[in-house]
């Protein structure tokens, strides 16, 4: 089977629903550009024009329900055009690229969520995306935390943060099942704790990952 390829200036960033992935991303990119970096961040799904069109299709509460390998698929097709167009040149060009979710999210929300079979992901992660982050933050916090926040941030729930709670139970505890398993690639944070005391220690796993 061919191994998926790494690139050491692949990070990605994973959490439940409210972890604080937005204000990791911006702590992190502020420092490596500060330090003269050139660092791309990006999301998933989405990430090139057409991948966000399919975040809309995905996320859009309007649209009838997808089922779970409708989901599955669409995420891959994302990810495949986001791998080719914006991840793959970007770090060859000697870039950093900061991904705010990647093919775990697809583990955790689609397999250990919806119940798809993590056989199928990982060989739609083999032959459709090819590529695996170096390093691999997980914010880890309780689930009705993580939507409390959510709720105080306002704005209309998408499809998918719709879902009950037994469902992000579900998600949690299928990333850190995933980072238990790999704890070379994954850091877990306590993304309970406060913004800045979050970022910090983001930071500190950085430069010691640098190191
Ligand atoms: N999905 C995605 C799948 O099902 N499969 C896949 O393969 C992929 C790639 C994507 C949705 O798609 C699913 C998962 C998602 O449901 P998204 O935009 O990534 O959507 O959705 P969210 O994870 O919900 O992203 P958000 O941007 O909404 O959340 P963040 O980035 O984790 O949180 P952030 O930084 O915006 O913070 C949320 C709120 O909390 C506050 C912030 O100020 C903000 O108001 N906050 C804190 N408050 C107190 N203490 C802290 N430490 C805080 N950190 C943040």
């Amino acid at each position: 089977m061919k191994p998926l390829q790494t690139y050491p200036r692949f990070v990605s960033i994973e959490g439940g629903e409210g972890a604080g992935k937005s204000t990791v991303i911006n702590a992190l990119r502020s420092v490596l550009e500060a330090q003269g970096e050139r660092v791309v961040s990006t999301r998933e799904p989405g990430g090139t024009p057409l991948a966000e069109m399919i975040r809309d299709l995905l996320l859009d509460p309007a649209h009838e329900p997808a089922t779970p390998e409708t989901e599955t698929l669409l995420m891959f097709a994302a990810r495949a055009q986001h791998v080719r167009e914006t991840i793959v040149p970007s770090l060859e060009s000697g870039a950093w690229v900061l991904c705010d979710r990647f093919t775990d999210s697809s583990y955790a929300y689609q397999g250990a969520g919806r119940g798809v079979d993590a056989a199928f992901i990982a060989t739609l992660e083999r032959d459709c995306v090819g590529i695996v982050p170096a390093l691999t933050f997980l914010l880890d916090i309780d689930v009705a935390a993580g939507r409390a926040r959510m709720h105080s941030r306002g704005g209309a729930p998408d499809r998918i943060e719709r879902e009950r709670d037994e469902f992000f139970q579900r998600v949690r505890a299928g990333f850190l099942h995933r980072a238990e398993a790999d704890p070379r690639r994954f850091r877990v944070i306590d993304a309970a704790q406060p913004m800045d005391v979050v970022a910090a220690a983001a930071l500190s796993a950085l430069e010691a990952y640098r190191a």
